[in-house]
């Protein structure tokens, strides 16, 4: 059967797509469908990638998945939050959202260090409206300047919690490893997709 992987993000198909392969599943985009882009309304993470997975689940009449995701930081109340993408405004420009980022900690007086997690939701939705979400999330703090050389997103500011390299200078293998001794990967992705995997196994 054939999945539709339900966001118009490159960067996060890159790693949806690598991340299906552990588990022997192939995907098709929501871009390469040429399904429209839901408007995201909700106003929580679930609420998000429920509402990404049942539009296109819908519109391929597939099963499919979305990811809603973001970056929370603590000294920020929370934000950007649900508004990480929009915080790099309409031409997704993310090395403005790192700025943003940086300004708005310096505009609360916040100090080092500045402790933020990443959040992934995963919503699996099927034609007649069944959905399931997993969580996964990762705990680190942020560092200014950004360092790395892959730059989706938030990556090259936030430094996972008792590690020495930010996402951004970290290899896809190396963000999204999916350890077999059933430990906890490294990315919230990837413990998204763990918590998603062990239902599977759970429910056969
Ligand atoms: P889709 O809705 O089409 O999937 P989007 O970019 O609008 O794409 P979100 O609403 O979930 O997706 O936005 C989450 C943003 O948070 C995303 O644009 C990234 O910039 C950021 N983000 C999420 N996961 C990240 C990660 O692993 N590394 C860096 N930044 C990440």
């Amino acid at each position: 059967g054939k999945l539709v992987i339900a966001t118009h993000n490159l960067g996060k198909l890159a790693e949806m797509r690598e991340l299906l392969q552990h588990f022997g599943v192939d995907g098709v985009s929501a871009r390469e469908l040429n399904l429209p882009e839901p408007e995201e309304t909700g106003e929580t993470f679930v609420a998000n990638a429920e509402l990404k997975a049942r539009a296109a689940a819908a519109g391929a009449n597939l099963p499919a998945l979305a990811d809603d995701s973001g970056l929370c930081v603590e000294a920020l109340e929370g934000a950007p939050g649900i508004y990480s993408a929009r915080w790099a405004g309409p031409s997704r420009d993310f090395a403005v959202a790192r700025k943003k980022v940086e300004q708005a900690l310096l505009n609360v007086g916040a100090r080092p260090p500045f402790k933020a997690h990443f959040v992934c939701i995963l919503s699996l939705a099927f034609p007649d409206g069944e959905t399931r979400s997993f969580e996964g999330k990762v705990f680190g703090e942020l560092v200014f300047p950004p360092r790395g050389s892959l730059v989706f997103g938030y990556d090259p500011i936030f430094l996972p919690e008792g590690l020495t390299k930010t996402f951004g200078e970290m290899s896809l293998e190396e963000k999204h490893s999916i350890p077999s001794d059933g430990s906890p990967g490294l990315s919230h992705r990837a413990r998204a997709f763990q918590a998603f995997a062990r239902a599977c196994v759970d429910n056969t």
